[in-house]
């Protein structure tokens, strides 16, 4: 793309020597620790470069609440800033190569030119996901008091419409699956029938489930609050279980960390889902109160290797339908998107090779004779392994940065698409995008 910066890899490479000495020198250390566990630490950046996860289209613009946006330097303008965006992430942490794209917010002009201008910086097209939360200039019906679920047919058949466009538009990209995210539900008792509310979601789900080519899987994605603040007709991973299992064999239910009660036990709810082999994947985020969408492994990180102890104990034992896709779903209010992004790819990639340090024979013989302190042991033992060394060998070796914070503060890029991404009147309106 004449006049866009771009970070070449010999600029990567070159910052790598500076940081090689240091990255060895704890390699080898780390080797030695591990090899006293009989762990081969090539193993473990094998893992470690097989990782992946997708980005949101929607993450690499800054994010804000209802309150204000403090938009950022350089913001992308359109989808294809947003993948130049995605692609240099992906150029520095090599673990991200698939984007997950929301219709109507990139809305492709040309799909063809669009996939090929995500092919042309080694960008693939992960799950589509459909917005019947917001209204749309010029929307027949509106989505105010719900999409799916809502008591009149005319706004059922216009989401069910959308989801299905939403389908046909991923197929042209190369998309395999469809997200379902809905804010229906209701702010005070008595607004919505519960029951009937959840027959109108099934009901709707059935005929988006029908336009689903063969090869694809639809991911249901629960949250137990907001938009609506008294009930939420999809507000837990039972009633999505339910659903998935009503819809068909190519419905599962997605978790994101942020769409559950403080204190929940999320780890339990990944392996009961794997369990009963309807585990879609995640949106991996972080949280404190409510689904502040922060980044992963920022406030909660045991949580989150609680969550990865569970995958790779699923991966190991070869779990029926397991085939989880993992994406970040994040909104960065006050920090640049890329480093964010960058941070939480590499926190998710600590997270799986740390539950692949577990001494899962060890684990096991201790819950079997009733060992919890041994037990919990060997999950900190790993957890507490800094592995960071791995990290950055995996990436160096793909090509990546050994550091990709501080190479890409030191290419400038954020202010060269500053001087290339002129600022948009009124991007300072509030809201999440
Ligand atoms: C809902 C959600 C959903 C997306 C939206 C941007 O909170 O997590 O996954 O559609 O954020
Ligand atoms: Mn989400």
């Amino acid at each position: 793309m004449p006049g866009h910066f771009e970070i070449d890899d010999s600029f990567i490479s070159e910052q790598n020597q500076k940081s090689k000495d240091w990255v060895e020198e704890d390699f080898a250390a780390l080797a030695k620790k591990l090899r006293r566990q009989q762990v081969d630490i090539e193993d473990l950046v094998g893992k470690a470069g097989g990782f992946r996860a997708a980005i949101p289209s929607w993450g690499v613009g800054t994010g804000g609440t209802r309150f204000a946006r403090f938009p950022g330097e350089g913001e992308p303008r359109d989808i294809y800033e947003k993948l130049e965006d995605c692609g240099t992430i992906c150029k520095l942490v090599r673990s991200t190569p698939a984007v997950s794209l929301h219709i109507p917010w990139d809305q492709p002009d040309d799909a063809a030119r669009l996939r090929e201008f995500a092919r042309e910086r080694g960008l693939h097209f992960d799950a589509m996901n459909s917005n019947t939360f917001q209204d749309q200039p010029g929307q027949a019906h509106s989505y105010k008091f719900g999409s799916l679920t809502h008591p009149d047919p005319a706004v059922r058949a216009q989401a069910i419409e959308h989801n299905v466009e939403c389908i046909a538009i991923g197929r042209t990209l190369g998309s395999q699956a469809h997200t379902v995210w809905i804010g229906d539900g209701g702010n005070f008792p008595g607004q919505q029938h519960f029951r009937r509310a959840l027959e109108r979601y099934l009901e709707s789900m059935r005929e988006i489930y029908a336009a689903l080519p063969d090869d694809w899987r639809m991911f249901i994605e629960h949250k137990f609050y907001e938009p609506a603040f008294y009930s939420t007709v999809i507000n837990d991973w039972g009633t999505s279980y339910y659903c998935a299992r009503e819809l068909g064999p190519r419905a599962f239910c997605l978790v994101d960390l942020g769409h559950h009660a403080p204190n929940v036990n999320i780890e339990m709810i990944v392996a009961r889902l794997i369990q009963f082999g309807k585990l879609a994947g995640f949106h991996f985020n972080d949280s404190k109160y409510g689904d502040d969408d922060l980044d992963a492994g920022s406030i909660k990180p045991f949580q989150l290797f609680l969550i990865f102890n569970e995958l790779v104990d699923a991966e190991l034992s070869q779990a029926p339908n397991f085939m989880p896709a993992y994406m970040l779903d994040q909104s960065h209010n006050v920090t640049d998107p890329i480093e964010s992004l960058m941070m939480s790819a590499a926190e998710l990639v600590r997270a799986y090779v740390q539950a692949h340090l577990v001494d899962r024979a060890a684990l096991t013989e201790a819950q079997e004779r009733c060992d919890p302190l041994m037990a919990l042991h060997i999950l900190k033992q790993a957890f507490t392994t800094d592995v960071a060394p791995i990290l950055a060998v995996a990436r160096e070796r793909a090509g990546g940065a050994i550091d990709p914070i501080r190479v890409y503060r030191e290419s400038a890029y954020r202010k060269r698409k500053g001087e290339e991404r002129p600022a948009q009147k009124g991007a300072a309106a509030s809201g999440i995008v």
